[in-house]
């Protein structure tokens, strides 16, 4: 279902970066499982270039029990640039939940100015898409913009609507990363490291797919995914099991 929206990012990319693919734990690229109503697989992908340190992207194919494409894009740590954050699910019919964001490091004015601006016509053009939802696992308030796009929506709209609106933020992420200039100095640069890696223990704490990882591949893998791949800049914070 969002095979043509991960097509569309793999382009989009290899048209504008030079891409080296990075190395995914052992284990961790790619499970299956039989546990489920449907038999399950996940993999993943990830990359880096000079303007961003970590690209990646996950699909899970669940058959008509789930489908789902998450992708987060670091830019490198001299770009106080948002991470452009992914995350398209399908449950069946009835549960599809799309969210697409410039994902904010600080929420001060003059940053959100900047960088979150100019996605207003953006989120106004798919004014359906931005829905107002509340969030149960994350604070809105942290790492999420005032323009993200957050929908509830149907399988048709997800061709017309979400597909368009997944183009153009894309498109407009990397024209606002064109006119970044790059951080020079080690403090500035530092500050962004301490971001990322707060964003990154912020993320694996509250990820709310660590439940559907568990069912399907078990909670021991279901942390190393979370800790060592999806968000490996976090620190497990105790064990428990
Ligand atoms: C919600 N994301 C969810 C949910 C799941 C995932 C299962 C809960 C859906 C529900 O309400 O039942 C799934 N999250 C995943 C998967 C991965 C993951 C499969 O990290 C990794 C492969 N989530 C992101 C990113 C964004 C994001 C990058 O990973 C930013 C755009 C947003 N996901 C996001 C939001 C919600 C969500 C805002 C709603 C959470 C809430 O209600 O607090």
């Amino acid at each position: 279902m969002y095979k043509v929206f991960q097509n569309y990012l793999e382009q989009a990319l290899a048209e504008r970066f030079s891409l080296t693919e990075q190395a995914i734990p052992e284990g961790l690229q790619h499970q299956k499982s039989d546990r489920g109503r449907n038999p399950a697989e996940i993999t993943s992908w990830c990359y880096d270039c000079p303007e961003f340190r970590k690209i990646r992207y996950t699909y899970i194919d669940a058959g008509a029990s789930a489908q789902v494409f998450n992708s987060v894009i670091y830019p490198g740590f001299e770009y106080e640039m948002p991470m452009l954050g992914i995350d398209l699910l399908s449950f069946g019919k009835k549960k599809i939940l799309v969210v697409i964001d410039f994902q904010p490091l600080f929420q001060d004015e003059d940053y959100l100015e900047k960088y979150i601006d100019p996605m207003r016509t953006l989120r106004y053009k798919y004014d359906d898409l931005a829905q107002d939802l509340g969030m149960k696992f994350y604070d809105a308030n942290q790492y999420f913009s005032k323009n993200l796009l957050f929908a509830k929506v149907d399988e048709q709209s997800v061709e017309e609507r979400v597909f368009p609106a997944f183009k153009d933020y894309i498109e407009l992420y990397f024209e606002v990363f064109k006119e970044v200039k790059p951080l020079k100095s080690e403090q500035a640069i530092q500050r962004i490291v301490q971001a990322h890696k707060d964003y990154d223990q912020y993320s694996a704490e509250r990820d709310p797919a660590h439940g559907l990882f568990s069912s399907y591949f078990g909670e021991a893998w279901a942390d190393r995914f979370l800790y060592e791949f999806l968000f490996a800049d976090a620190q497990p914070v105790a064990v428990t099991h």
